[in-house]
């Protein structure tokens, strides 16, 4: 099974969002494996976002994930990573496609509410940066054996 890195960014926290998003990844059937609210360091954000630090973008991105606490968390199941990311829809909440999580709560891509890994290399990263190995959970679900065959 594979594990991706999800945040609940400042927006959806205060838009109390929380609850609904981690439903629709608990109801498809992920795995919660570490779950924690926190407020992001701006050293932690602007490694986050490393690979955007030249965008124009960068200091209000830093800015924004930075302006409130954020419930991260390590989701696992099959393809967690693809599977989140089509969960959370395009980047452009406006480009999203219906029935994502971007499209149904979002508006602006400077608020588009939740983050997940994009690939699985960015995943081992990203849950590095954000957990501790001991905060991450290993336990058994015996609903498993009725969400995979
Ligand atoms: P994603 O969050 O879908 O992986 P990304 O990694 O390209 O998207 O960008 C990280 C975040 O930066 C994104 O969630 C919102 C912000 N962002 C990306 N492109 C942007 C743009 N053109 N203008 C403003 N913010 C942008
Ligand atoms: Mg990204």
């Amino acid at each position: 099974m594979e594990r991706t890195f999800v945040m609940i960014k400042p927006d959806g926290v205060q838009r109390n969002l929380v609850g609904n998003i981690i439903a629709c990844f608990e109801k498809k059937g992920l795995k919660i494996v570490g779950l924690k609210m926190m407020r992001i360091p701006r050293d932690l954000a602007e490694k986050h976002y490393g690979e955007h630090k030249d965008k124009p973008f960068f200091g209000p991105l830093v800015e924004y994930i930075t302006s409130g606490p954020v419930v991260a968390m390590v989701l696992e199941g099959k393809d967690a990573v693809t599977t989140v990311r089509e969960m959370m829809g395009a980047t452009n909440p406006l480009k999203a496609a219906p029935g994502t999580i971007r499209a149904t709560y979002g508006m602006d891509i400077g608020r588009n509410v939740v983050h997940g890994s994009d690939s699985p290399a960015s995943a081992g990263r990203e849950i590095n940066l954000f957990f501790s190995p001991e905060e991450l959970v290993d336990y058994r679900r015996d609903v498993d054996r009725w969400i995979y065959e």
